[in-house]
């Protein structure tokens, strides 16, 4: 197992859609394995393959207080959505930074999971929201974009000053969090 370096915005690595997954093999498990472990040690609630500079369509997501309900959802689709759901979104890739976003409240989708085999969920409130941040993340879509343009260009310098100071991971930008107006 290992832990991964995260991308962090404005990184243009970000951008890049990712691929199809042709075979569930070994190493695709070790990439989960590798995932998982970097998202819990954030920590965080999911994580997409494209945080990590590897472009397949992977997601990880785990969103139980004791971080023992772990899902994977090789090439995710989602079937359906409807409601609106209004949530404070966090990102790996933004660390440090809060905002409200508006999704589907009702998703349904299918995958694969790492057997390789087909399967398909309904899922609402956190998870619904959490797997659809993740799956924007696999189109190199990232939640400031649903913020003004202002908004996410203060984001940007405060996220330039944390890189000055050295403030590189979710935990430390938090301690030293001030709002983005
Ligand atoms: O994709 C990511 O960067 C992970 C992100 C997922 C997410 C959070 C909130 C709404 C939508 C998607 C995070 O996990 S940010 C960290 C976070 O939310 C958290 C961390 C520890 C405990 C509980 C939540
Ligand atoms: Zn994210």
């Amino acid at each position: 197992m290992a832990i991964l370096d995260i991308l962090h915005f404005p990184d243009p690595r970000l951008r890049q859609r990712a691929a199809e997954v042709d075979q569930v093999d070994d190493q695709l498990r070790q990439l989960v394995d590798d995932m998982f472990e970097t998202m819990y040690q954030a920590p965080g609630i999911g994580l997409a393959a494209t945080q990590v500079d590897v472009h397949k369509r992977v997601i990880v997501v785990d969103i139980s207080k004791d971080q023992d309900e772990p899902r994977v959802f090789i090439n995710p689709e989602i079937l359906a959505g409807d409601g609106v759901e209004e949530m404070d979104e966090g990102c790996l890739s933004v660390p440090g930074v809060y905002e409200r976003v508006q999704r589907a409240e009702h998703i349904r989708l299918r995958a694969l999971n790492s057997a390789g085999e087909v399967f398909e969920l309904e899922a609402d409130g956190l998870l619904a929201v959490c797997v659809q941040h993740e799956i924007d993340h696999l189109d190199g879509k990232l939640f400031v974009d649903y913020l003004s343009q202002l908004k996410r260009q203060r984001i940007r310098k405060k996220l330039e000053k944390q890189r000055r100071l050295g403030i590189d991971d979710t935990a430390a930008a938090e301690k030293h969090a001030e709002p983005v107006i």
